[in-house]
């Protein structure tokens, strides 16, 4: 059978099951409401998803910072305890990472996402801090580390294990879930079935899809996903690179098919999507003559933590030929979008101003 969601996707839409990434075209948003359907939803996978049987599944919770031994969690179990519903999205550390290239000419490596690497649902599980007191966790515990029952993920004929990063026993314990449904519907395989970490306002690796043990450890813990991986590496950052990241940025972007052509005289509506890992968007501004003046947007959610805002502006375009279309955001604590974003070799955290080209006829 397949998982929800998955088999009808729209017209133009690339979609996965067992394949590598899929990213969404920002144009197929405008159709849908405040979340992503999970049809239309990025993918991000190191190897390929795995399809598992959820009556075979079982969460093992185990590590130095528990009491006692390994234990134990069936996915029926899991379903029994309290549950929470949560709305967040998940943004890959390198959603934008082309536009370091085609925005700022430098050169990066990784994905080539545009600006589709993030999607908002409503994820319902169980609090990872429930799991973990049921699992015997004391105040030794440091590091909690999810591991993904993907393969081994290889690369350059180097063989990194399973997909895994730890997490500091404070945050672990605060906002994460362990979700098993996805918009009201169990997970599709792409995003995780039978069970994956939601990690709200941090980068997409945290949250860990088809998790399948957790190490509750009382010393630090390192992987390749937050030692060689997700970190900002190159000029102006620290030779072992910056601390691991953890939150995204501040972002927007316009469901415009890029390079759209727009008549000279008819009036338009410009509408797009804005969000910030640290606060609710507050304000969205829209320059149409390539960041000369600006107008605000109006916005179409209520400010909302970890999901993102619609905003829409009206254009009427004038003379024909050429035109830059800019969005950009400010959110409640006056985090603004940037005009450069900081350069990094792996290309993370893409946060500037989208310059978005358009020809008027
Ligand atoms: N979890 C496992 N087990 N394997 C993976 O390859 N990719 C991560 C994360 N969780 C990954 C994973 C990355 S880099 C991102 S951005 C998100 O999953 C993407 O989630 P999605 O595919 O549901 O959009
Ligand atoms: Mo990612």
């Amino acid at each position: 059978a397949v998982a929800p969601g998955i088999e009808k996707p729209l017209p133009g839409d690339v979609f996965t099951i067992r394949g590598t990434n899929a990213e969404t075209r920002f144009p197929a948003l405008s159709h849908t409401g405040n979340l992503t359907p999970a049809s239309l939803f990025f993918v991000r996978n190191h190897t390929r998803s795995p399809i598992l049987d959820e009556n075979d599944w079982r969460l093992t919770v185990w590590g130095g910072g528990l009491r006692g031994g390994p234990v134990h969690f069936g996915y029926g179990e899991l379903r029994s305890m309290p549950s929470v519903t949560r709305t967040a999205v998940i943004e890959c550390a390198g959603n934008g990472r082309s536009l370091f290239t085609t925005q700022q000419g430098e050169e990066v490596s990784g994905t080539s996402w545009t600006m589709g690497a993030i999607g908002a649902a409503r994820w319902r599980g169980v609090r990872l801090r429930d799991v973990l007191h049921r699992a015997g966790l004391t105040s030794a515990a440091v590091d909690v580390m999810p591991r993904g029952l993907d393969d081994d993920f290889v690369t350059g004929g180097e063989n990194l294990g399973r997909v895994r990063r730890p997490l500091p026993v404070a945050k672990a314990l605060d906002d994460v879930i362990l979700a098993y449904e996805m918009n009201g519907e169990p997970l599709p395989y792409d995003h995780g079935f039978p069970v994956r970490v939601v990690v709200p306002a941090w980068i997409g690796i945290a949250s860990v899809k088809w998790v399948g043990d957790i190490e509750v450890s009382d010393t630090p813990l390192a992987s390749p996903w937050n030692t060689r991986f997700y970190r900002l590496f190159g000029p102006g950052h620290p030779p072992g690179g910056s601390a691991p990241l953890t939150r995204q940025t501040i972002k927007s972007a316009l469901e415009l098919p890029w390079e759209e052509r727009v008549p000279a005289g008819t009036p338009l509506r410009l509408t797009g999507r804005a969000w910030s890992a640290a606060a609710p968007i507050r304000r969205v501004d829209v320059s149409t003559d390539g960041g000369a003046r600006w107008h605000p947007a109006r916005l179409h959610d209520a400010p909302r933590r970890h999901g993102w805002t619609r905003w829409s502006a009206e254009w009427t375009p004038r003379s024909a030929g050429p035109a830059t279309l800019l969005s950009r955001a400010t959110d409640l604590r006056g985090n603004v979008q940037p005009v450069r974003a900081a350069h990094n070799t792996q290309g993370y955290l893409f946060d500037a101003v989208v310059r978005h080209p358009v020809t008027v006829v």
